[in-house]
């Protein structure tokens, strides 16, 4: 898969190189390219915002550095597959496991990060002509602009590629991948600061295990994510 990732800070995404993603893309399973916006400006300033039509507070992106950083990243080889385009945004769709499931089959993903107020709207018209374009929120709260929500996007997606989690199984276990959180998980020592493991777990009855462990998944869920039960995702 490839990803390029757009940005007037590029170097937020340094960490994505480490550890699991790093991986991933010294085995060339993973392409990431992380751009600067700046090198599609050609005024002496690299300007990449301006203010709003209308009047209101803070500044807008440009749309010409978009426009150009677009073209040259969705032009793949002739015939290459038309990219899907997302925009971080706390006005789009919100980005469940099921966002990440669907976007890790895609060949090519490119992130374009706002910062400021926000991107001129017609760069993502724009976007449109080029590939399938999506506004997508990390969640219902604001960040300063894009570039958190693409480092957790990039994340969950770069680890349902197969071949980055070496246990295909630790994927199906997880939280969200069957509608339940988490059973609790326990190592050693058996006892710590008088706090016991939970003696099931001890017990060597696998059938026993698997159910104290789904009933443990249930009882959680029905007190932290009661919104999880009632079938809405
Ligand atoms: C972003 C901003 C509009 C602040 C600029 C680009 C995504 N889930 C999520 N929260 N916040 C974002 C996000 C994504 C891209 C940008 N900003 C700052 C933009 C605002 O209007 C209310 C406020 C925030």
């Amino acid at each position: 898969m490839r990803i390029d990732v757009v940005s007037i800070f590029p170097s937020y995404f340094d960490g994505l190189t480490l550890s699991l993603l790093g991986k991933a893309q010294s085995t060339g399973i993973l392409d990431l390219r992380i751009h600067d916006l700046r090198d599609w400006t050609h005024d002496r300033h690299r300007t990449v915002d301006d203010t709003p039509y209308g009047g209101g507070a803070g500044m807008v992106m440009k749309p010409e550095p978009w426009g150009l950083a677009l073209d040259q990243l969705a032009a793949g080889a002739d015939g290459g597959p038309r990219p899907t385009i997302i925009f971080p945004s706390p006005a789009g769709e919100v980005f469940h496991q099921s966002t990440a499931r669907e976007l890790a089959d895609r060949e090519h993903l490119i992130f374009g990060c706002g910062r400021y107020e926000g991107i001129d709207e017609r760069v993502f018209e724009e976007a449109a002509e080029l590939g399938e374009v999506r506004l997508i929120s990390l969640g219902d709260y604001v960040l300063n602009g894009g570039e958190v929500a693409v480092m957790a996007m990039v994340e969950a997606i770069g680890r349902l590629i197969p071949g980055v989690v070496g246990n295909p199984e630790s994927l199906v276990e997880e939280s969200h991948e069957d509608g339940l959180l988490e059973y609790p998980s326990y190592t050693k020592p058996s006892v710590w600061r008088d706090r016991e493991v939970p003696p099931i777990l001890l017990s060597g009855n696998h059938g026993a295990i698997a159910a104290w462990r789904r009933e443990q998944q249930v009882e959680r869920t029905r007190r932290r994510r009661p919104d999880l039960l009632a079938g809405e995702d």
